[in-house]
C-alpha cells in the first residue's frame, strides 16, 4: 500500500502546530505534531489531532443541498445550486437593490487563506455594505483600539513571554484556549518556563482557571467587567509614586488628559468597583512598573465586557508610561514575513458612518442587532450568505435570530457540516476542510511569539463534491456574470490566487517558489524590539495617542457605568461570564463523540458553592439560567474556583434543531447565547463588539 507521511499545519487556531498528515492510498488516515517543525516543534493538541475525525465525520456536508420544506434537504448539483441561488439572487438585487444583500463571515474563515479575500471580492462586486461577522463578538476592540492609538487596525505588540520579568494575563486561559492575538504553540510549556527562570506572571480573572498555578502564575480575582478601573488605577498609582517613564513624553501625546482622566480612578474607588484590596492594586502597579522588565497582554473576558477598546487603550498605556512598549520583555510587535503595520493604516475617526442606529465604525456591523437589520422595515434584509460561521449561536439573541432568518428570501452557508445556521439556510454549499486545500498560514501575521510562514499543498483530494471557497465565490460571480478569478487562463490561476502572497513575500525578499521549497516554512528568528517608532507606528508624528479625541464619549460613558457600578444597580443577582472548555471549539466541534465523554456531553452552569448553597442548587441538578432577554437551563456544577456572585457558562451548545450534526443533535446543551443582550446598549459603541461578559442573570431550580 502506498503510504506517506505529508507536512502541514493546523488551521484551528492561532499557532497554526505543524502536522504530519499519513495518507494510505490517497487518504487521509492519521496526524501527529510535527517533531521537525522549526516553532511548534511537534506540540498539537487534542483539537488538532481530531483533525482526522473532522476530515471523515459521517454528518460532513458533501454534496451541495437544497431545502426543501423546513427540516428537509435535497441533494443537488454544483451547477444547479449555482444556478438556483444565481436566480434568486438576480431577482432579488433587480427588486431591491444590493442593499437587501447582507454577509455573516465566522472565525474558520480567518484561517483559510483564499476564502475571505473570496468572499469580500464576491460581495464588493455585487454592492454588498451591511456585513456582520464572528469579529464582533471576539476582538473587534483590539482592531478599533489600535487604529486609535497607533494609527493602524494591524499594530498588536505582544508579550516578549521569553524574557520578561513580569507579565500581567487579563481574560484569558491559556491551559484551555491557546491564546488568541499571541500565537504560541503550547503556551503553557513557555509559561512554565518563564516562571522557572523567575518571571513573575499573574492571571487576573473572575475564575482561578486551569493555566494559574505554582508552576505558572498567581491569580488576582476581579469583578467581572470591571478590568478599565484596575488599568486605570494602576495607571494612577504608577503617576503618583514612581511617575511616567520619560518614554511617555518622548513617544506619547496627550499624556496630561491620560493623567487627568486615571486621576479619576485611585485604587480605593476602583477597589469597590473591582472587589479587589486597594493595596493589591497598589501593588500590582509598583510592580509592573519597577520590575526590570513588565508585560501585559488581554483576551476575549476584557474584550467582551462593556468597554474592551479602553481596556486595550490601557493595556498600551502601562507599557508606554512604563517603558515597556517596544523594550526587551516587554511588549514587541512581532515581524513576521509581511511587515503589515502600514497595510492597516487609517484614521480612527474617518471609520465611522451614520446609520439607523447612529454612528457605527465601518466594517462588521454589531452582531447583536443582526435580527433588527434583516427585520429594518426601511431596507430589510432579503438574501445573507454565510462563510464558515454559525450566528444562530455564536451571537446574543438566538431566537430572534431564528424568527427573523424566517423573513429572509435567501440565505446560503457555505460551511464544512450543517449547523445550526445551515439548517435555517436554503441552500448549504460542502466546503473543503484544511487538509483539502492550499493554504499560507496568514491569520497570526503580526501575532507571532516565534513568527513563520508556512505553505501547505493539499494533503488529500477533496472527498466527495467538497469544494474550496473561492472556487464557490468564483463561480457565483460567473453565475452573476461578475468578475471572476476563474476568468481568463487556468494557466495563470496559481498566479491569480496567490499573486497578492507572493506580493507580500517580496517585501522580505522571498519569493513564492521559495516558499512552497522550504517545506516547513520560513522563519524570522525571535521577538526584536527596536524598531517601534521608527518604523511600524503609523499615525502622522509617529507618536503614540495617548488620548485620541475621538474616545470623547467613551470616556464620559466609563464614568457612568462607574458610578453605576458604584452604586451597586444591576438587575440580577448573579454575573454571568464567558468561559471555554477543552472539549468544545467555539460550535463546530460539538460533532465529535471523541470530545463527548459522559461528563462533558451536556451544557453546565458553574457556580460557586457558596452561591449555590444560598440557591439551595446541588451538583447535577438542572438551573433556570434567566434575565430579560431569555432563559437557559443547564447543569449545576460547583466550582470553588469562580468568584463568589460570579456564574460562568460556555457557549457552543443548543443543537436541539440541527438533525444534520447528529452527534451534536443527540447532545444538545443549551445556547448561552440566549441570555445575552441584544438591542440598542449591547454593544461597544466605539467598536461594535458585543457585550458578552458580567452579565446580570438570576439562576434558579426549576421547581416541579
Ligand atoms: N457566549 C459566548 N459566545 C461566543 C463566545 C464566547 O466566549 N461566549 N466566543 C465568540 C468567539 S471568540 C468567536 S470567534 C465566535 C465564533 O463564531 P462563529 O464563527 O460564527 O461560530 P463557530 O462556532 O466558530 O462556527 C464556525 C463554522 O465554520 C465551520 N467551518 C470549520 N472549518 C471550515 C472551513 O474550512 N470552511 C468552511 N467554509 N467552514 C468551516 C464550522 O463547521 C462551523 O459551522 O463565537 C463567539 N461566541
Ligand atoms: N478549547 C477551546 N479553545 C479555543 C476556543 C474554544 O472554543 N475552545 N476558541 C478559540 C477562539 S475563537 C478564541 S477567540 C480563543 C479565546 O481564548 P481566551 O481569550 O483565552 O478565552 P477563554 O478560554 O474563554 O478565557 C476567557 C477568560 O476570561 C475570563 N473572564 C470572563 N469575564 C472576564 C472579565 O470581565 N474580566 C477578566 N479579567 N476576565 C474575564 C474567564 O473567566 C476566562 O478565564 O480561544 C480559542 N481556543
Ligand atoms: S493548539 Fe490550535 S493550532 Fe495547535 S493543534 Fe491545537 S487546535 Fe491546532
Ligand atoms: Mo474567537
Amino acid at each position: 500500500m502506498a503510504k506517506r507521511d505529508v507536512a502541514t499545519f493546523c488551521r484551528v487556531c492561532e499557532p497554526a502546530c505543524g502536522l504530519v498528515a499519513t495518507v494510505e492510498d490517497g487518504r487521509l488516515i492519521q496526524l501527529a505534531g510535527d517533531a521537525e517543525h522549526p516553532v511548534t516543534r511537534g506540540y498539537a493538541c487534542h483539537k488538532g489531532l481530531a483533525g482526522v475525525d473532522i476530515h471523515v465525520d459521517a454528518d460532513r456536508v458533501n454534496h451541495p443541498l437544497a431545502r426543501s420544506a423546513p427540516g428537509e434537504f435535497r441533494r443537488v448539483g454544483w451547477d444547479e445550486a449555482l444556478s438556483s441561488i444565481g436566480d434568486r439572487l438576480r431577482a432579488i438585487v433587480s427588486e431591491s437593490g444590493p442593499d437587501a444583500v447582507a454577509s455573516y463571515v465566522g472565525n474558520p474563515s480567518g484561517f483559510n487563506a483564499l476564502a475571505r479575500p473570496a468572499f469580500d471580492t464576491f460581495l464588493r462586486h455585487l454592492g454588498v455594505d451591511r456585513t456582520f461577522g464572528s469579529v464582533t463578538q471576539d476582538c473587534a476592540n483590539k482592531f478599533a483600539g489600535s487604529t486609535a492609538i497607533f494609527g493602524s487596525r494591524t499594530i498588536h505588540p505582544i508579550p516578549d513571554i521569553e524574557r520578561t520579568d513580569y507579565l500581567l494575563i487579563l481574560g484569558e486561559n491559556p491551559a484551555v484556549s491557546h491564546m488568541s492575538f499571541l500565537a504560541i504553540a503550547d503556551p503553557m510549556a513557555v509559561l512554565r518556563a518563564a516562571k522557572r527562570r523567575g518571571a513573575r506572571i499573574l492571571f487576573v480573572d473572575p475564575r482561578r482557571h486551569e493555566s494559574i498555578g505554582d508552576s505558572v502564575g498567581d491569580h488576582v480575582a476581579i469583578r467581572p467587567d470591571t478590568d478599565l478601573y484596575l488599568l486605570a488605577a494602576m495607571l494612577c498609582e504608577i503617576d503618583a509614586t514612581v511617575g511616567f517613564d520619560s518614554a511617555s513624553a518622548r513617544h506619547g501625546r496627550g499624556i496630561e488628559e491620560l493623567r487627568r482622566f486615571v486621576r479619576r480612578s485611585p485604587p480605593e474607588r476602583a477597589s469597590a468597583i473591582t472587589g479587589i484590596p486597594a493595596d493589591t492594586i497598589r501593588g500590582l502597579a509598583r510592580d509592573f512598573a519597577t520590575a526590570s522588565s513588565a508585560s501585559i497582554h488581554m483576551s476575549t473576558g476584557v474584550n467582551m465586557g462593556r468597554q474592551g477598546t479602553l481596556c486595550y487603550w490601557l493595556v498600551h498605556m502601562l507599557a508606554l508610561v512604563t517603558g515597556n512598549l517596544d523594550r526587551e520583555g516587554g511588549l514587541v510587535l512581532s515581524e513576521g514575513f509581511y511587515l503589515n503595520a502600514k497595510s492597516g493604516r487609517a484614521r480612527f475617526e474617518d471609520g465611522f458612518r451614520k446609520t439607523t442606529h447612529g454612528w457605527l465604525r465601518r466594517g462588521a456591523m454589531p452582531g447583536t442587532l443582526l435580527a433588527d437589520e434583516i427585520l429594518d422595515p426601511e431596507r430589510p434584509i432579503r438574501a445573507l450568505f454565510v462563510l464558515a460561521g454559525n450566528p444562530i449561536l455564536s451571537m446574543a439573541g438566538e431566537e430572534g435570530i431564528r424568527k427573523a432568518f424566517e423573513t429572509l428570501d435567501l440565505v446560503v452557508s457555505v460551511d464544512i457540516y450543517r449547523n445550526a445556521t445551515g439548517e435555517q439556510s436554503d441552500f448549504v454549499l460542502p466546503a473543503t476542510d484544511m487538509f483539502e486545500r492550499q493554504d499560507v498560514n496568514l491569520n497570526s501575521l503580526g501575532l507571532q511569539h516565534k513568527p513563520y510562514v508556512q505553505w501547505t499543498d493539499r494533503v488529500v483530494e477533496p472527498l466527495h463534491e467538497r469544494r474550496e471557497e473561492w472556487w464557490i465565490f468564483a463561480k457565483l460571480s460567473q453565475e452573476l456574470g461578475l468578475p471572476s478569478v476563474l476568468d481568463g487562463g487556468s494557466e495563470e490561476l496559481h498566479d491569480r490566487l496567490w499573486g497578492k502572497v507572493a506580493h507580500m513575500l517580496q517585501g522580505r525578499g522571498h519569493s513564492f517558489d521559495e516558499l512552497v521549497e522550504s517545506g516547513r516554512g520560513i522563519t524570522y528568528g525571535e521577538l526584536r524590539p527596536g524598531r517601534f517608532f521608527d518604523e511600524h507606528i503609523q499615525t502622522e508624528d509617529r507618536r503614540v495617542d495617548c488620548f485620541p479625541a475621538a474616545f470623547e464619549s467613551a470616556i464620559e460613558r466609563a464614568e457612568r457605568i462607574c458610578c453605576e457600578l458604584e452604586s451597586g444597580s444591576a438587575d440580577g443577582d448573579l454575573l454571568l461570564v464567558t468561559r471555554r472548555d477543552r472539549y468544545m471549539h467555539n460550535s463546530w466541534y460539538a460533532n465529535l463523540s471523541s470530545l463527548k465523554p459522559s461528563h462533558h456531553d451536556r451544557v453546565f452552569v458553574y457556580i460557586h458553592p457558596d452561591d449555590a448553597r444560598r440557591l439551595a442548587l446541588a451538583e447535577g441538578e438542572d438551573a433556570r439560567v434567566s434575565n430579560r432577554y431569555g432563559e437557559i437551563v443547564a447543569q449545576v456544577r460547583l466550582d470553588p474556583a469562580l468568584m463568589p456572585g460570579v456564574v460562568a457558562v460556555p457557549h457552543g451548545w443548543g443543537n436541539r434543531d440541527t438533525p444534520g450534526m447528529r452527534v451534536a443533535h443527540a447532545h444538545p446543551g443549551e445556547n448561552v447565547n440566549r441570555v445575552l443582550p441584544t438591542g440598542p446598549e449591547s454593544y461597544e459603541p466605539l467598536s461594535s463588539q458585543s457585550h458578552m461578559t458580567g452579565i446580570p442573570v438570576s439562576v434558579g431550580g426549576i421547581g416541579g
